[in-house]
């Protein structure tokens, strides 16, 4: 059985380093300011820390590095949005509370993983 066959600490689902930036804030518009950032996926929510430099197997659990931001990803929406940016391979996470991220990486299959694996959490949310 795994390590925690109880349930009572939430799925480690994806962790990873991606570029960043949130474009509005309770549905007002923000300025761009991309920035690498380590993203955990772990139950209903999307982690962000600021330090890549954390990024160790460890370092998302409680008590050890402090997330610089937490997204709930429960009635969120995800989009493709190459259009909202001269990067390729963005794509655009809205929370319910109007808060907006564009999300990118320069490896595409990676950030496809990414797509998928946050739509896959945003879906099992919509049927609960
Ligand atoms: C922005 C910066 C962003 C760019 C944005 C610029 O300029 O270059 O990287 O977004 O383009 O406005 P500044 O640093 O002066 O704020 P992308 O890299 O995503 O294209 P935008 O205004 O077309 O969103």
């Amino acid at each position: 059985s795994s390590p925690d066959s109880d349930g009572c600490t939430p799925e480690l689902e994806k962790a990873g380093l991606l570029n960043k930036t949130k474009i509005a804030e309770g549905g007002r518009k923000l300025r761009k300011n991309w920035s690498p950032s380590w993203v955990v996926l772990v139950g209903n929510s999307l982690v962000f820390f600021k330090d890549p430099k954390s990024q160790t197997p460890s370092s998302w659990k409680p008590g050890n590095s402090r997330p610089e931001s937490s997204v709930d990803l429960r009635g969120a929406q995800l989009h493709w949005a190459n259009e909202l940016s001269s990067k390729k391979n963005v794509f655009k996470l809205r929370t319910v509370t109007g808060n907006e991220f564009l999300l990118q990486s320069e490896t595409d299959s990676l950030i496809k993983e990414w797509y998928t694996t946050i739509q896959n959490v945003i879906d099992r949310l919509d049927r609960e």
